[in-house]
C-alpha cells in the first residue's frame, strides 16, 4: 500500500529550518545565512523560499509549514506585512504547483513582536486583540490560498507572568470570544481542514493558557468548541507538562480531538525550546502506536518542529537531522504496526477490563442501578475484590521485541 512518508505525511518548517540562527539566551546567532543579513528583505524572502523548495527536494519530503513572519518581512505596518505575506504567498504557489509540495498547515506568529509582550487574544488593550483578528484573518486566507490542510494555532504569550496584574478570568474569556471568531471566518470562506490548537505550559510565559490537552479540552468545550478545534501535539511539550508524548496523543484521541504532530524532542532539561530531532525508536514506537489506534494521520502530519544545533554551521547537518528523523519515525512505524498486528498487546487489555462484558457490570456501568442498589448487591453478593495481576513487567518485556 502506502509508502512510509504517505502514511507519517512529514513536513519540513519554515521558522527553524530556514530563520533560526543558532541564537541561545547567552549568545547571538551563530550561523547567518543570507537572508539573516543586510539587504532588501523581500528579496531575502524569495530566497529563502526558494531554500524551502530545495530542502524538500533534497529529503522528498511532502509538505511544509510556515508563520506568515517566517515567509515574509513585517515592513512597518499591518497593511504592508499583508502585501508581502501575500506576494511571497504567490511566489510559494508557483513553487508548489511546480513541484507538486503542499502545504500542511500555516500560522500567525502573534508572539515575537513586542506588541504582543502582554498576550495577543488575551491582552488587557482590546487594540491588540484587534490586531490579531486581523492578523489571523489574512494569514487563513493565504493558508487557504495555498491549499494548507489545516491551520495551526499557538498561544505563545496566551498566558500571565503574575496573577497579581491578570484579569484571569477576563483572558479566558477573550481566548474564547477570539477562537469563535475564528472558527465562524473559517466558515465563511469555506476553509476546510481543521483548526488545531497546540498546547504548551510553561514557556514563554509562567503559565501559559494552553497548558496541556486537558486543559484545551476544558477550555473547548466551555466555548461550544470540542467538536470544530482540534489539537497539534509537540512532543517536548508533552515532557514539558510532566506527560509523556504518547499519553497525550491517546488522551487527544480518547476525546475526539486529535490532529497532527510537531515532532521534536525534549529531555530532562527540557525547556527554552530546545527541541532536538527525534531520534528514538522505542520512544516513537510508543507515540506511533497510539497514533495508529487513534486511526493514523488524516488530515495531520509530522512536522518536524526541531532545530539543529548552535555548533551545526555546516548546513548538512539539517539534512542529516531531518533524514535521521524520519529514519526513526519509519523503523518505529514499522514496530509499532508489529504490536498492533501481533495482537498480544490488546489481548492483554482486553483480558484485563473482560469482567465489565458481564451483563450485571454493563448495567452497573450504563445507569441502570443507583448508587445505593449498588451498595445493596455488594453487601448481599458478598462482593470482595482480590488483588490481579497488571502484567507490567511482561508487557515492557515484550515491547522490547517490537523495536
Ligand atoms: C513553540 C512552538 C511553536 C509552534 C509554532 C506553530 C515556534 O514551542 O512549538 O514554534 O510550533 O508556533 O504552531
Ligand atoms: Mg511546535
Ligand atoms: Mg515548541
Amino acid at each position: 500500500g502506502k509508502s512510509m512518508a504517505e502514511h507519517l505525511r512529514f513536513a519540513v518548517c519554515y521558522w527553524h529550518t530556514l530563520c533560526w540562527p543558532g541564537l541561545d539566551p547567552f549568545g547571538g546567532e551563530t550561523f547567518l545565512r543570507p537572508w539573516h543579513q543586510a539587504g532588501d528583505q523581500m528579496d531575502h524572502a524569495r530566497r529563502k523560499a526558494d531554500m524551502m523548495f530545495e530542502t524538500l527536494r533534497l529529503l522528498n519530503v511532502p509538505f511544509f509549514t510556515f508563520h506568515d513572519l517566517d515567509i515574509a518581512p513585517e515592513g512597518s505596518s499591518l497593511k504592508e506585512f499583508n502585501r508581502n505575506v501575500s506576494t511571497i504567498a504567490s511566489h510559494l504557489l508557483k513553487k508548489m504547483d511546480e513541484t507538486g509540495v503542499k502545504l500542511l498547515w500555516g500560522t500567525a506568529n502573534m508572539f515575537s513582536n513586542r506588541r504582543f509582550m502582554a498576550g495577543a487574544a488575551t491582552n488587557p488593550d482590546p487594540d491588540v486583540f484587534a490586531y490579531c483578528a486581523a492578523q489571523v484573518k489574512h494569514c487563513l486566507d493565504v493558508t487557504k490560498e495555498l491549499g494548507g490542510e489545516n491551520y495551526v494555532m499557538w498561544g505563545g504569550r496566551e498566558g500571565y507572568e503574575t496573577l497579581l496584574n491578570t484579569d484571569l478570568k477576563r483572558e479566558l474569556a477573550q481566548a474564547g470570544r477570539f477562537l469563535n471568531l475564528v472558527v465562524d471566518y473559517k466558515h465563511k470562506i469555506g476553509f476546510k481542514g481543521p483548526i488545531l490548537i497546540e498546547p504548551k505550559p510553561q514557556e514563554p510565559t509562567k503559565h501559559q493558557y494552553d497548558y496541556d490537552v486537558a486543559t484545551v479540552y476544558s477550555f473547548l468545550k466551555a466555548n461550544g468548541l470540542e467538536k470544530e478545534v482540534k489539537v497539534n501535539i509537540e512532543q517536548n511539550h508533552a515532557i514539558l507538562a510532566g506527560h509523556t508524548f504518547e499519553h497525550e496523543i491517546a488522551l487527544a484521541s480518547a476525546l475526539g480531538i486529535f490532529g497532527s504532530i510537531d515532532l521534536n524532542r525534549g529531555d530532562y532539561q527540557s525547556g527554552w525550546d530546545t527541541d532536538q530531532f527525534a531520534m528514538n525508536v522505542p520512544e516513537l514506537a510508543l507515540a506511533l502506536y497510539e497514533i495508529l489506534k487513534a486511526g493514523g494521520l488524516t488530515t495531520g502530519g509530522m512536522n518536524f518542529d526541531a532545530k539543529i544545533r548552535r555548533q551545526s554551521i555546516d548546513p548538512d547537518d539539517l539534512l542529516h537531522a531531518h533524514v535521521g528523523s524520519m529514519d526513526a519515525c519509519a523503523r518505529a512505524l514499522i514496530a509499532a504496526a508489529k504490536m498492533i498486528e501481533d495482537g498480544r498487546l490488546k489481548a492483554e487489555v482486553d483480558k484485563r477490563y473482560a469482567k465489565w462484558d458481564e451483563p450485571k457490570n454493563q448495567a452497573m456501568l450504563h445507569g441502570k442501578e443507583s448508587l445505593a442498589d449498588i451498595a445493596g448487591r455488594v453487601l448481599s453478593e458478598n462482593i470482595d475484590p482480590k488483588p490481579r495481576s497488571g502484567r507490567q513487567e511482561y508487557l515492557e518485556n515484550l515491547l522490547n521485541t517490537y523495536v
